[in-house]
């Protein structure tokens, strides 16, 4: 194959080195063969002398053809309302889990087991609305995928992710890598900011309920803003069920815990409690709220709640004692909490500081001994628009500045130093990112195993980037190694809408599995139970069942057949079709999509799947897999004979 030249190739060594701004940037790195570096093996001629490393600015970085990652990239979507696994530092795009959304290639949302996750979770209120809407949410806003943790670090069980759009929170298990659980949050209106509680072992998922409404939003003070409120939810993980709720003033934005299994805190903004643009800015200062869980839980014990659609719901208002409300300036965003496990970064957005508090203060303010300003122990100035805030792990931070299109690296104690009135430049190095960045993550950057080696900035634009694509452009997610010798880009990856957030995992925390075979909790266990009371054997199964209108058809799979080729129902039957596939081979995924019913499922190896619909269009529909499984693929296939009524 012809090989393209790149920028770099063409580039002297000289010129490469004076292109970097930072002299070191190849030197000081050749010693690094052993660490992560190593893997960045680089396709241009830039030979660096035995290391297979090259950094250079904005330079091309691959993992080699069949070499494998160190890190997954655990991306979210956006409105996609998907889950992304990308492999990190190669930034290859190597899964999408449906979550939210409607999926054309594995049949979520359309097979019994999916629609079983997307439908029982939601409150009797939205069920009824999506009665005559087909039954489930068609979208979803999917923006903060976060892992489970055990004493402070990622464990490897779950993800759970976001629903801006509809009100929920998913889970994903990490084992099969697809979503388990659905909920929907009663009272709150639009869950933006989550998070898990980091220690001792995750228990309670933080959600913030972004904007205000009535509560209950049931037609009352439709217009009446100042009878609007937020609401902050803590979920347990383990039950997928609302533990309690916590009303505040002002609107939640974003979340994190500490790693103390105590405090849970969230941005505020908007607290004017305005309904428009203007109102919402018209104070210099917002807050960051503080929950103390342990009060809470003794204010549960002790009944001190309402019930409110069968979640109990404090009033954590101002003067409340579960809540304390730290002054910001102007509409905070992110709120990160450091590796050290001490500070609490928040965000500034329309201020151009970032607030630094410290969580060993909090006993003292929630016990009235200090202000709440007196737990902020620095507020550097780093530039316009901070948004989100990473860590390295040896006490640096990297935050967004989305109006300035750059990261700013700046070091926390330098930081405090200044606030404390010393002289001294808590600003270490900025780089521009293309452009206007959002979130930013580092490799373990929110565990206490954080170890400075990559950053991904998500950056919202990317303007010229990339070849024209038409007026919808993608993001721009750019890799940033962060190790000694000072940040320097080594990779564009357009994404399509809208990761807002990732996390970058160290990829021998997850160990997922590679067949269905004996897994714990199927979600076929359903369909399976189904077959086994009319007799069936799911390995076997080559039946056809009428029961009334209802027919049953379950069949078995096996590269490259379907043990049924054909079936019969009649006009008007409710036909549920369920597979399993036996092949028990690496990789073998079959598919069934029943052509012109609108009917597809993935068939996952030793894994059942089934649809169920109403043969409602007389005829010969053939049924084929959509999964490449065998040189007779195209064959795998078959037809299901629809009877006229009255024929
Ligand atoms: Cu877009 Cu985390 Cu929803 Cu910030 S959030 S950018
Ligand atoms: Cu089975 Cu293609």
């Amino acid at each position: 194959m012809k090989r393209t030249k790149t920028a770099i190739e063409g580039m002297s060594r000289r010129a490469l080195f004076a292109n970097t701004g930072k002299g070191a940037v190849l030197a000081g790195l050749a010693g690094a063969a052993a660490g992560p570096a190593a893997l960045l093996g680089v396709t241009t001629g830039v030979a660096t002398g035995g290391a297979k490393l090259a950094r250079a600015s904005e330079g091309v970085a691959t993992v080699a053809p069949g070499q494998l990652d160190e890190y997954y990239g655990i991306w979210s979507s956006g409105q996609c309302g998907e889950v992304r696994l990308f492999g990190v530092p190669s930034m290859r795009e190597l899964m999408r889990i449906p979550v939210f959304n409607i999926d054309s290639a594995t049949g979520w949302g359309i097979t019994n087991e999916s629609r079983k996750i997307l439908t029982e979770g939601l409150t009797p209120e939205t069920k009824k609305f999506l009665e005559s809407r087909g039954g489930i949410w068609q979208n979803g806003d999917a923006h903060h995928p976060h892992m489970s943790f055990t004493d402070g670090t990622y464990d490897g069980r779950y993800i759970w992710i976001n629903d801006k759009a509809n009100t929920r929170v998913a889970r994903i298990r990490c084992d099969i890598m697809k979503t388990d659980k659905i909920i929907e949050i009663p009272n709150a209106s639009d869950i933006h900011g989550l998070r898990p509680q980091k220690y001792p072992k995750t228990k309670y998922i933080f959600a913030n309920g972004e904007h205000r409404t009535p509560l209950p939003n049931d037609g009352r003070d439709l217009d009446k803003p100042e009878n609007y409120h937020a609401i902050f939810t803590a979920l347990d993980g383990e039950e997928m069920k609302v533990a309690w709720q916590v009303i505040v003033d002002g609107n939640l934005d974003n979340c994190d815990a500490d790693y103390q299994g105590r405090y849970a805190f969230s941005t505020c903004y908007n607290s004017e409690e305005a309904v428009n643009l203007e109102g919402m800015m018209s104070k210099d200062t917002d807050w960051a709220v503080i929950f103390d869980t342990k009060r809470i839980e003794e204010g549960l014990a002790a009944g001190d709640y309402t019930e409110m659609k069968g979640v109990p719901v404090f009033d954590g208002r101002h003067g409340s004692k579960y809540t304390r409300y730290v002054p910001i300036p102007n509409s905070p965003h992110g709120i990160n909490t450091a590796p050290d496990g001490h500070h609490v970064v928040v965000n500034g957005k329309l201020s151009p500081t970032v607030s630094v508090l410290d969580v060993r203060k909090f006993a003292d303010l929630f016990d009235d001994k200090i202000q709440p300003r007196d737990v902020v122990v620095a507020e550097p100035e780093l530039g316009l628009g901070p948004l989100h805030t990473a860590f390295d792990g040896k006490g640096n931070c990297f935050t967004t500045l989305f109006i300035d299109s750059q990261v700013a690296k700046w070091n926390i104690d330098k930081a405090i130093a200044k606030f404390n009135g010393e002289e001294v430049d808590p600003i270490l190095e900025k780089i521009d990112v293309h452009y206007q960045p959002g979130h930013n993550h580092t490799s373990m950057g929110e565990t206490k195993d954080a170890d400075g080696q990559w950053l991904v900035s998500l950056n919202k634009f990317s303007k010229d980037r990339f070849l024209n694509v038409g007026p919808l452009k993608p993001e721009n997610d750019q890799l940033i190694h962060i190790g000694d010798g000072g940040m320097t880009i080594v990779h564009d990856g357009p994404t399509y809408a809208e990761p807002h957030d990732c996390i970058i995992v160290r990829a021998d925390v997850l160990n997922p599995r590679t067949n269905y075979a004996d897994l714990p909790n199927p979600p076929y266990q359903d369909i399976r139970d189904l077959m086994a009371s009319k007799g069936v054997d799911y390995l076997s199964a080559e039946d056809v069942i009428r029961e009334g209108n209802k027919v049953y058809v379950f069949m078995h799979s096996y590269a490259p057949n379907f043990s049924l080729e054909q079936f019969t129902v009649e006009e008007g039957d409710e036909v549920t079709i369920a597979i399993t596939n036996i092949d028990d081979v690496d990789d073998l995924t079959h598919g069934f999509t029943l052509a012109n019913y609108g009917m597809v499922m993935e068939i996952p190896p030793q894994g059942t799947a089934s649809v169920t619909f109403t043969a409602d269009r007389p005829g010969v529909h053939w049924y084929y897999c959509q999964w490449f499984c065998h040189a007779l693929h195209m064959e795998m296939r078959g037809r299901m004979l629809v009877k006229p009524k009255g024929v």
